[in-house]
């Protein structure tokens, strides 16, 4: 049945939309073709129009999109909701009702918030780690993150967001390790353990391998 999922993403070393499904997918193993389709050197200025590929494969002209045969899912949370109803036995969301609830208000609060830190510290598998000068609102979304974080994890024998398994909220929050690395974020231990734990899973490997071969870069993001 799920042999047909085919992922289409953005480039491995900017699309923070993209990383979110595909490492959900590969962590929780489940089978599926993947296209990337590299984004055109106007992105992230306003002369951007969107591929011509990505408008032929996504409704909303933007990716993450899975095509399930004739059904289009684009959006990195309706995806992630999608292969949660589609793999009911897999620990995709925790099985507690109210720790359940917790993790999808957390990645609710990802997919509409944190404008000013995505903004100013866009992820780069790229860019070398160096610091940045941050305005207020970058820091108060990392405070907020950092929050987040220790919530969970205090709340939970980790090292995952929810436990033992990497779920939807590790995923949608995974771009952000990134972001903290490379821009040399402030972070606790808590936060740098969960990191640590991340960044040790073989698709978090692999994702920063491809990242790292691609030959396409954008001025726009590597000039943050
Ligand atoms: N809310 C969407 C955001 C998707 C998104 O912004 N994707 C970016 C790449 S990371 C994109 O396709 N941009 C192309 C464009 O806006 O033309 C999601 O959750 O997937």
């Amino acid at each position: 049945m799920a042999q047909d999922l085919k992922l289409y993403i953005g480039n491995r070393r900017y699309s923070s939309w993209s990383l979110r499904p595909w490492i959900l997918m590969r962590t929780q193993d489940i089978p599926f073709e993947c296209e990337v389709i590299p984004f055109e050197q106007t992105m992230g200025t306003a002369a951007y129009g969107g591929t011509a590929r990505i408008r032929e494969v996504s409704p909303t002209g933007q990716v993450p999109v899975l095509h399930h045969g004739d059904l289009v899912i684009p959006g990195s949370l309706a995806i992630i909701e999608y292969l949660a109803e589609l793999y009911p036995q897999k620990p995709i969301w925790p099985d507690d009702l109210r720790e359940r609830a917790r993790a999808r208000a957390i990645a609710l609060e990802m997919l509409a918030g944190f404008g000013p830190l995505r903004s100013a510290c866009g992820m780069n598998f790229g860019r070398p780690v160096a610091g940045k000068d941050l305005s207020e609102a970058v820091l108060a979304d990392v405070r907020r993150i950092e929050e987040i974080f220790t919530d969970a994890l205090e709340r939970c024998d980790g090292p995952f967001l929810f436990g033992k398994s990497f779920g939807a909220a590790d995923a949608m929050y995974a771009p952000v390790i990134n972001r903290l690395h490379v821009y040399d974020l402030p972070r606790g231990e808590v936060t740098q353990a969960w990191m640590d734990a991340v960044m040790g899973l073989p698709a978090w490997r692999q994702w920063h391998k491809a990242a790292l071969k691609e030959p396409w870069r954008i001025a726009a993001y590597e000039d943050l």
